[in-house]
């Protein structure tokens, strides 16, 4: 698949794109691009962004600068975009990411239009199938909301994580039902007093199992004297 990623700071996706599995996916003929609006605008002085109409605090970035970027980029009009792709909007309003909807994305080629300052003109409604949030919180910008939104799209394109048990079974995931998957150890056995549950150093395989089966969808309860 393709993943085209529209931002204002793109230099923020420096190190995620040096990521193993992001690279593994390049080396499966999977592309993942990141684009700079600022380079494609057709305003004077670089401009993108703009005062709301009927004020208010600060700036929304253009649709014109959006529309240009994205025809300069895929040279047809931005409109039709929508017709082959999936071509999602970041922003604080949308729905939120889950694990189907990642799985859902995944499966044809992906824009993605983050926002910075307010966000986005209104009018790119017009060119978007999906408005997607990673949650209710807001974040200063879409950059870091469209890694989490990639990274959990491209975990779902095939062979990209190389041991394909860890995804079908990750938390989350339809084979868990959408629970958190079981805790994991490693050595050392005990660490200040603290053990390793007994079943897991027993070396009988049905009994790790069952244990990992009671613990999946427990999730981490905070002891009460913790802050
Ligand atoms: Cl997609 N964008 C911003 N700015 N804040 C968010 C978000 C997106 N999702 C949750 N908070």
């Amino acid at each position: 698949m393709r993943i085209d990623v529209f931002s204002l700071f793109p230099q923020a996706f420096d190190w995620y794109r040096t990521q193993v599995h992001v690279r593994r996916a390049q080396e499966l003929g999977h592309e993942l691009a990141v684009w700079n609006y600022r380079d494609y605008t057709p305003l004077a002085h670089l401009q993108v962004d703009d005062t709301p109409y009927g004020g208010g605090a600060g700036m929304v970035l253009r649709i014109d600068v959006v529309c240009a970027a994205l025809e300069a980029v895929f040279h047809e009009p931005a409109e039709g975009l929508r017709e082959r792709r999936r071509v999602v909007e970041l922003t604080p309003r949308g729905r939120q990411l889950d694990d189907g909807l990642a799985a859902e994305l995944a499966q044809r080629d992906l824009v993605v239009l983050c926002g910075r300052y307010e966000g986005i003109d209104e009018r790119v409604a017009n060119l978007v199938t999906d408005r997607v949030s990673i949650g209710p919180y807001v974040l200063s910008g879409g950059e870091i909301a469209a890694m989490a939104l990639v990274d959990a799209v491209l975990r779902k394109v095939e062979g990209v994580i190389s041991n394909p048990q860890s995804v079908v079974s990750e938390s989350h995931s339809p084979e868990l039902g959408g629970a958190t998957e079981y805790p994991q150890y490693t050595r050392p056995a005990e660490f200040r007093g603290w053990a390793v549950p007994e079943v897991l150093l027993s070396g009988d395989h049905g009994a790790v199992e069952r244990w990992r089966r009671e613990q999946v969808g427990r999730g981490f309860a905070p002891p009460r004297d913790a802050c």
